[in-house]
């Protein structure tokens, strides 16, 4: 039995965040929205733990939302990010880091013969959109629902009325203009994108998707859709872009590309490939790729790319998941927690169901299969805040949201997967 954790100091700052930032957060994902109550403030992360202000360690399974896949305070990243700071923080010019960078990320994701670096996953995105429609002359952009790409303002839309319209604002700010070149598809319905490039035939400059999802939760995409989704660009001249910004590098050290066998034409990338630093990239085909300014005419630009200090982050932490794959030790302790996860559902009664990929994995307050975000939305989220807070209150920190998925770092051991699958028994059985 666990004793109740005190988070006064944490419930004092918070309140005193939320007069000076907007909600108190600086990112509106870690607010707690869908869970309710005040988010923890913490003051260190060291392995697989976290540490409050208030002294409570938390086994973590959000890991800074993907980038810690070798534990908070990762030696090599650590050592490599003192060194680089001696040298100085930012140069705004060319560095030999950033080659060796490029070339590490060159080296191991399939789709990417040539780079650009940026300072987030958002700006990845971003950019490789505007490169896409720069490239092709074309404007309409695919996504899907319950995919993710960060606070692009094209890409934060609802779908329209029907299957297959074009989607209007679902955020204040972002204008009918703006939204009406991006059409959203169901994940995994391959008639549905293949009505679209039907009906929008020779129009269409992209289509973006996360190869494994994690922002309905964790979900996969079926064979069949893949293999829809390389047919159809590549029949129609669309650019096909893998948004692995969380699943780089997480599920495979050359991405879901290299997991699944499918090339995708451009590859955002961020999170751990900066090492836990402000860093992402896009890159693809150098035929592509050569139209970025200065190469080519598509405008793409940022003071702090490529600096000095994320480089060296993302440097050392690649160049680990290079030489000391932890991808065997990952996939061993994800599974335990799967299993241990599922057998706490069925002895509890729970209706649930269980998407994992490697490391990234959801347990869905959903019968399931879930599938796409029809599924995904489905969930009993007000059993998610239970699950979530009653675990809070046996020192383990799991995504505020049941439509995220939990990441396992290479620091989690069998005991803190044991001691997690105890600490979920024990809420279950108060369900
Ligand atoms: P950033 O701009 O947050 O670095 O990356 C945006 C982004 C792009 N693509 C994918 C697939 C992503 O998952 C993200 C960001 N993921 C969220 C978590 N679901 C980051 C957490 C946050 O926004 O604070």
């Amino acid at each position: 039995m666990s004793k109740a954790l005190s988070r006064e100091q944490s419930r004092i700052e918070f309140a005193r965040a939320k007069e000076l930032m907007p909600g108190g957060v600086n990112s509106a994902a870690r607010a707690f929205g869908a869970v309710g109550g005040d988010p923890v403030v913490f003051q260190e992360g060291d392995g697989a733990y976290l540490t409050d202000i208030d002294g409570n360690r938390y086994i973590d399974y959000i890991g800074s939302w993907g980038p810690m896949i070798l534990g908070h305070q990762f030696a090599p990243v650590k050592d490599a990010v003192h060194a680089a700071v001696e040298r100085g923080t930012s140069f705004g010019a060319p560095t030999v880091a950033e080659n060796v960078l490029a070339e590490l990320i060159i080296d191991a994701v399939p789709s990417v013969e040539m780079v650009r670096l940026v300072n987030s996953g958002t700006e990845a995105t971003m950019s490789a959109i505007r490169l896409a429609r720069g490239y092709t002359g074309r404007d309409i952009v695919i996504k899907f629902s319950g995919n993710y790409h960060g606070h692009v303002d094209s890409l934060l839309v609802a779908a329209g009325s029907a299957a297959a319209t074009l989607a209007v604002p679902n955020s204040p700010g972002v204008t009918v203009g703006t939204s009406k070149d991006t059409l959203i598809l169901q994940y995994n319905d391959v008639q549905g994108l293949e009505q679209a490039f039907e009906k929008y035939a020779g129009k269409i400059a992209a289509v973006i998707l996360e190869p494994v999802c994690g922002n309905m939760g964790c979900v996969t995409p079926t064979a069949d859709f893949l293999k829809s989704l390389r047919a159809t660009t590549q029949d129609d001249g669309a650019v096909l872009i893998f948004d692995e910004v969380m699943c780089g590098f997480r599920v495979a050290f050359g991405g879901a590309q290299s997991l699944f066998g499918v090339t995708p034409d451009l590859t955002t990338m961020g999170k751990i490939v900066g090492g836990g630093l402000p860093l992402g990239a896009f890159g693809g085909k150098r035929a592509i790729m050569e139209n970025v300014l200065p190469a080519g005419k598509v405008f793409q630009a940022g003071t702090l790319s490529g600096n000095p200090i994320a480089t060296a982050a993302g440097i050392a932490m690649l160049t680990a998941l290079r030489d000391t794959p932890p991808y065997e030790h990952l996939e061993k302790i994800s599974r335990r927690l799967e299993v241990g996860l599922a057998e706490a559902a069925t002895a509890a009664g729970v209706e649930h169901s269980i998407n994992r990929v490697g490391s990234m994995m959801t347990l869905f307050f959903h019968p399931g299969p879930v599938t796409a975000w029809e599924s995904a939305s489905a969930c009993d989220t007000q059993r998610f805040s239970k699950y979530f807070w009653g675990l809070i209150e046996r020192g383990i920190y799991m995504p505020c949201s049941q439509f995220e998925a939990l990441f396992v770092s290479n620091s989690h051991t069998e005991q803190d997967i044991d001691e997690t699958i105890a600490a979920v028994k024990e809420v279950f059985a108060k369900w």
